[in-house]
């Protein structure tokens, strides 16, 4: 059985259990709260005291970036993760993205407000301006961020976007991303989270 060391609240734990809910697998969440994460059980599993960490079997992976990597090369080769060394190439782009502004910008800013977390606000908020016009302009023209089908690039990317309203970013700022968030949300098997629940599409 595959386990999910997360928790409820965390985007880059939602990255997995999107893949893993739309692969259609089970997994088993583990609850890896701040003490936990300290602990030497989990230090050993991941040496960054971080979530999400995936084990199926003797099989451990951190990064939410790289399990949805190995998941799509495992489950979904040749298709969520790129059919041509171009798509490849693309979804690397917003894999980094989704680590570094994404993270830096946006996901920040939620957690200083939801869990207090201590932030150069400034920073963060310049860094979420200067990534969200580029999701929404990037969508003006397709439904999802590369090739004509859902990717790790929209798994990866999506969950801090979909929650930034919890750090005070009005999406409807930025439509087409917002549209993009609630196509992903309605699609089947999506897994509703705080803040991101699924939804189908409006007529
Ligand atoms: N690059 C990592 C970042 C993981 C990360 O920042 N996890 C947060 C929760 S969402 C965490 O465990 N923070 C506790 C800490 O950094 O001490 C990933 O994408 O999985």
């Amino acid at each position: 059985m595959i386990r999910l060391y997360g928790s409820a609240m965390s985007g880059n734990a939602h990255k997995v259990r999107m893949a893993l809910a739309f692969l259609g697998l089970d997994w088993h969440d583990e609850v890896a709260d701040a003490a936990t994460r300290q602990s030497e059980a989990f230090r050993a599993l991941n040496p960054m005291a971080q979530i999400p960490v995936y084990v199926e079997g003797d099989f451990i992976l951190r990064d939410s970036q790289a399990i949805v990597a190995y998941l799509a090369a495992r489950h979904r080769p040749g298709d969520w993760d790129g059919r041509t060394p171009e798509e490849r190439g693309q979804i690397m782009v917003w894999l980094s993205h989704a680590a570094n502004e994404i993270f830096n910008g946006p996901a920040l800013l939620r957690a200083e407000r939801l869990f207090g977390w201590s932030i150069d606000r400034e920073r963060a908020t310049a860094v979420a301006e200067r990534i969200l016009p580029v999701v929404d302009a990037h969508l003006e023209n397709r439904d999802w961020l590369v090739g004509d089908r859902l990717t790790i690039a929209d798994i990866a990317a999506s969950p801090y976007l979909a929650l930034a309203p919890d750090g005070g970013i009005d999406l409807d700022a930025w439509p087409r991303l917002r549209d993009w968030t609630r196509r992903i949300a309605a699609l089947p098997g999506f897994p509703s989270m705080p803040g991101w629940p699924a939804a189908p599409l409006a007529a």
